[in-house]
């Protein structure tokens, strides 16, 4: 059960090791890695592709049907559109390891296609929203389905609840190495932090592995 309790979500993911984990993911991955942006409908996978992407994202928006409107959680309230195939963005770190944003449809009807959009993926970000945590079991579920390491952003809504971490990774059954970061998807630096903490992550496993 999640209590009620100040954030103790960490806003600011570790820090990169510096141009090294660029350099290190260039030497594996030659440069660029595909990753996944998932969670449930209307979490904000689209608005955190379209803020960090450095190249105009393609989107594939489509007004909700009534499968879609069915599906009420608490994000996806005031939404209108949603997306149907998926969402495209770039981001470079460090000046050498460029990400290809991949972002899926929310909706639980589209959890199948993951499986084509998830090759050659390095890893996903999930995100979270704690106005209705069980909407994102479906997505960690399959995450670890398709055995692709992941890290857990919380995009904070106004009114969220706010619960301490241990709360939180024990509700969502998070590893203890799976990184969990706090984020508004419409601001790029705390979009971007929790890109950094899912890549810091990738290069640990990597390493451990190596
Ligand atoms: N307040 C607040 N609003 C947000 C945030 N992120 C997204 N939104 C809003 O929430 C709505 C849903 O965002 P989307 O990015 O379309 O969500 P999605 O996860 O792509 O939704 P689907 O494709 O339908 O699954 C939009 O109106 C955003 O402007 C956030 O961090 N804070
Ligand atoms: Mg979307």
């Amino acid at each position: 059960m999640v209590s009620k309790a100040a954030s103790d979500v960490p806003t600011q993911a570790p820090p990169p090791p510096g141009s090294g984990a660029g350099k290190y993911l260039h030497s594996s991955v030659a440069g660029a890695a595909k990753i996944l942006v998932v969670g449930p409908l209307g979490v904000g996978k689209t608005t955190l592709i379209g803020t960090v992407s450095e190249i105009k994202p393609l989107f594939t928006e489509a007004v909700m049907t009534q499968a879609g409107a069915r599906v009420d959680t608490a994000a996806a309230s005031a939404k209108t559109t949603t997306t149907v195939a998926l969402d495209f963005g770039r981001m470079t770190i460090d000046g050498e390891l460029v990400l290809y944003l991949f972002g899926t449809p929310g909706q639980p009807r589209f959890l199948p296609a993951w499986r084509d959009l998830a090759k050659g993926a390095l890893g996903a970000l999930a995100l979270v929203d704690t106005r209705d945590l069980a909407a994102s079991f479906d997505a960690l579920g399959n995450l670890e389905d398709l055995g692709l390491p992941f890290a857990v952003a919380v995009n904070v809504f106004p009114g969220s609840p706010q619960h301490h971490t241990g709360d939180l990774r024990a509700a969502l059954d998070l590893l203890p190495e799976t990184p969990l970061v706090a984020c508004d998807a419409r601001d790029r630096t705390s979009s971007v932090r929790a890109l950094i903490a899912l890549v810091s992550h990738l290069i640990h496993l990597a390493t451990e592995t190596s």
